[in-house]
């Protein structure tokens, strides 16, 4: 409502008590939130377990997911994201505080993120900046300050929040199983579909509000157990999955041989990505839990143009870590390998003429939370590694990192390593040694740009010995950030010592 500067003051109160009424009976003019206008929302869809090779943007010819492909072709999709730890606790904790795993002390093996962390984390900040917060799904981790304490996933957390539709632990995909989610079990009882339902009602409460709001949406799905909703039974019915070109046993025989001491490597078979019936069958399961994700990504952002909020709503969509479906003869996730690291990533700013972009700049988990604190105008704290992405959303040409680690301290000590990357290359050290099992130090060096499915390791080919130096310097770095900025609990302080490069 627009008002003359030269109206007389008897003109100015009556008008002045009018809008006074209309509030008191809950008129609004125009859509609302005219409070903090310049603030955009943002909603952070997050999945788990979601392979890069999954959508049709990243390079699947044969999935749907037509509301992610809509969201691809509104913003940048990010083709080089990786998850610096990939296994759900630890990245849930890196992308909620911005901060690499040694840092946050907090994996499965581990211990919980201390109070000191979360504190900084992107929705204790946003609320503090007069951000609405909600939460629904799996949050992943618990806050505590005893070291290696436990408690239930959320139950701290939730305090901090607006809405809480979280679960603890796996969560399940029965939305009744969920106490925080209950009301929507009847309409929707796949949880997947409820997460989108409490997130248009907290979206609805903000708008009426008059608040700038943060919605996280952490999905269980694709995750094991394979419960796809039965409502998209017919969406991969009769659909045949490609595979990578390094899929199989085969594939993965140049890997260092401590790659294939934990789970994943058994998993090849158990998970039945060996034969050709089985492959098909898990694929089609995995891929119709991710079509459930879409669907209720649908629903909300249907929800935004009602609002006619869509203009000014931040989208941001990733995976905590990605899933190998038989890549390398492996199954599951946690290795530093593409399939297992990366992750889709989209980031949509309707507010900027960038459309339909893809780019190979690397980025990492940790980075989505100064994005995060970047678009609602928040500082980001010093102590966060990770780096806005904004600069490539408005300018996709350009680089904001030149380096990132991947980090894996979980399962058996053998599969332990540290992985640096930059713009072009991967670089893998394997310290465990076992010389009654043949296993010593390993290096591997892959050309990514060049060989994305990393079937040829170059770290003992001539031709490579000074990006290899490179790289170990890279390596270096990281390491000693590790050793100076790392927690000194949770098991994380010898990992400077066991991580000391033995090889030159
Ligand atoms: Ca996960």
């Amino acid at each position: 409502m627009k008002l003359k500067t030269n109206q007389n003051s008897m003109q100015f109160k009556h008008v002045l008590l009018f809008t006074l009424i209309l509030g008191l009976f809950g008129f609004q003019s125009g859509h609302s939130q005219t409070k903090k206008d310049s603030k955009p929302n943002i909603i952070f869809f997050f999945t788990d377990d979601q392979s890069y090779d999954t959508m049709k943007d990243f390079g699947n010819k044969v999935t749907q997911t037509p509301n992610l492909d809509d969201l691809a072709s509104n913003g940048v999709s990010f083709l080089r994201h990786y998850n610096t730890t990939a296994i759900c606790m630890a990245s849930r904790a890196n992308v909620m505080t911005g901060q690499y795993e040694y840092k946050t002390g907090c994996n499965f093996d581990h211990g919980s993120l201390g109070t000191k962390q979360w504190s900084t984390s992107y929705p204790v900040l946003l609320k503090k900046a007069g951000y609405r917060v909600g939460f629904a799904g799996k949050f992943g981790f618990s806050i505590s300050d005893t070291n290696g304490g436990w408690g239930e996933e959320g139950e701290v957390a939730k305090h901090d929040f607006d809405f809480w539709g979280g679960g603890s632990h796996q969560t399940s995909y029965k939305t009744k199983e969920n106490k925080y989610m209950v009301k929507y079990a009847e309409a929707y009882p796949h949880s997947t579909r409820a997460y989108g339902a409490a997130s248009i009602d907290f979206i609805n409460e903000s708008v009426e509000k008059g608040e700038p709001f943060c919605m996280s949406v952490f999905f269980k799905a694709p995750h094991r157990p394979v419960q796809p909703d039965p409502m998209f039974d017919d969406v991969y019915k009769d659909v045949v999955f490609d595979k990578l070109p390094n899929y199989g046993r085969k594939a993965g025989e140049h890997l260092a041989k401590q790659s294939r001491m934990g789970r994943q490597y058994p998993r090849f078979v158990e998970w039945g990505y060996d034969k050709e019936d089985t492959y098909q069958e898990a694929l089609r399961k995995y891929n119709q839990l991710i079509y459930g994700v879409d669907y209720s990504i649908g629903m909300v952002l249907e929800q935004l143009k009602k609002l006619k909020i869509d203009g000014n709503t931040i989208i941001i969509f990733s995976s905590d870590n990605g899933y190998f479906n038989g890549s390398h003869g492996f199954g599951s996730k946690v290795l530093p390998y593409e399939e297992g690291a990366r992750t889709p990533l989209i980031i949509v700013d309707p507010r900027q003429k960038n459309k339909a972009i893809k780019t190979s700049a690397l980025t990492g988990n940790v980075d989505i939370t100064a994005t995060i604190l970047d678009y609602a105008g928040v500082s980001v704290p010093e102590i966060y590694d990770g780096k806005s992405i904004r600069p490539l959303v408005e300018n996709p040409n350009t680089q904001i990192r030149a380096t990132l680690p991947i980090i894996q301290v979980w399962g058996p000590q053998a599969t332990h390593c540290l992985t640096v990357m930059d713009d072009r290359f991967k670089y893998v050290y394997w310290y465990y040694k076992d010389e009654a099992e043949n296993m010593y130090p390993t290096e591997e060096l892959f050309d990514i740009k060049n060989d994305p499915y990393e079937m040829v390791n170059l770290a003992n080919q001539t031709k490579y010995k000074s990006k290899l130096t490179y790289m170990r310097k890279l390596y270096d770095k990281q390491l000693n950030h590790w050793k100076t900025e790392g927690v000194k609990y949770n098991g994380y302080e010898k990992y400077g010592a066991l991580f000391k490069r033995a090889l030159n």
